[in-house]
């Protein structure tokens, strides 16, 4: 529904912050856009450079193009959907609302019973990195021909990730990455509180962390082989190594008064599969663990 060779028309629904600055990111990429948000003057800006304010969720999937959907929840996306679905027969629907793993499934599914090509999408990145490719990234799964059609339009919002057609995995990706990043957060305040015992500040500090940190993320496709092979199996640093070091620093951060909330489930993770057996394995182990929890 427009010219070979010109960019494709899109319409955002939904224009709290990240809507916005989506919507932003096409106009400058040149796609024409059609917006719809509950509140209307949240479009004014958008509108003054040169998108298409309407006035209803109907008028705005007759716009035509791809329909991206970014409202606060799951709830609000449906009430604003369910009404229209007859019009978005046939069409492509983005959804970068926030879902669950099951409630994008589920959304998928909905989507897929009403002809509607569903994909997904997890933004890892806030509103102001929209358009920044170094920095922010979204994650897609579902419909690999709603993905492959508006890549390059996907592309302006920051680098573009497809993850398959299970509409579940970008929301489970986005969580496993979230999980990542406030265990590595968390360690970082336990190595705060402990420098600061001594005077030193988390900036001091923080300048020693960012390239240790950066140094250990090298080790990590090396844990992926060990917990896909599922075989732990090492002549290097064991279980029983890290539990050393482990008790080492409770230890030291015991005797400064600092707590060991941070590092405890560490260590009794460790102590866990030392107590079955497996203390010459690798430390990747520990997911075994995680997997398995006990009580
Ligand atoms: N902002 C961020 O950093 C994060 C990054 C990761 C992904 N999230 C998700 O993006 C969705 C939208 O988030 P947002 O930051 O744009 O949220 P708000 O600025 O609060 O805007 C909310 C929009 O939703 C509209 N809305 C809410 N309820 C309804 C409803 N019942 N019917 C119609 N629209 C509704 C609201 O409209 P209005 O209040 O302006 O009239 C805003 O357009 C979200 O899932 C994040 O988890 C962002």
């Amino acid at each position: 529904d427009h010219a070979p060779g010109a960019a494709a028309p899109i319409t955002v629904v939904g224009l709290g912050s990240m809507g916005q600055a989506v919507a932003a990111a096409f106009l400058d990429g040149g796609h024409p856009t059609t917006v719809w948000n509950r509140t209307a003057a949240k479009a004014d800006a958008l509108a003054a450079r040169g998108a298409v304010l309407v006035h209803s969720p109907a008028e705005a999937v007759r716009a035509g193009g791809l329909v991206v959907v970014c409202v606060l929840d799951r709830k609000a996306a449906r009430d604003i959907l369910e009404p229209v679905e007859e019009q978005l027969a046939g069409r492509g629907l983005l959804m970068l609302t926030s879902l669950s793993p099951e409630e994008a499934r589920e959304t998928a599914r909905w989507a897929t019973e009403r002809n509607i090509a569903f994909l997904g999408g997890a933004v890892m990145a806030t509103p102001d990195l929209i358009g920044n490719r170094e920095e922010a990234s979204v994650l897609y799964a579902g419909s690999r021909e709603v993905f492959q059609e508006h890549r390059s339009a996907l592309e302006l919002l920051g680098s573009a990730t497809y993850l398959g057609e299970s509409a579940a995995r970008a929301s489970l990706l986005e969580t496993a990455l979230l999980a990542s990043m406030y265990s590595m957060f968390a360690g970082f305040y336990h190595g705060a509180a402990l420098v600061g015992t001594e005077g030193v500040t988390a900036e001091e500090f923080t300048a020693l962390a960012v390239p240790w940190l950066k140094a250990m993320t090298t080790f990590l496709p090396g844990q992926a082989e060990f917990i896909d092979r599922g075989d732990y199996t090492t002549d290097e640093q064991s279980l029983e190594f890290n539990k050393g070091g482990l008790d080492h620093i409770i230890h030291i951060s015991r005797s400064r008064g600092i707590g060991n909330d941070v590092m405890r489930p560490i260590a009794e993770l460790i102590d866990r599969q030392i107590a079955k057996g497996h203390g010459a394995d690798s430390v990747a182990r520990l997911i075994e663990g995680i997997k398995h929890p006990e009580g």
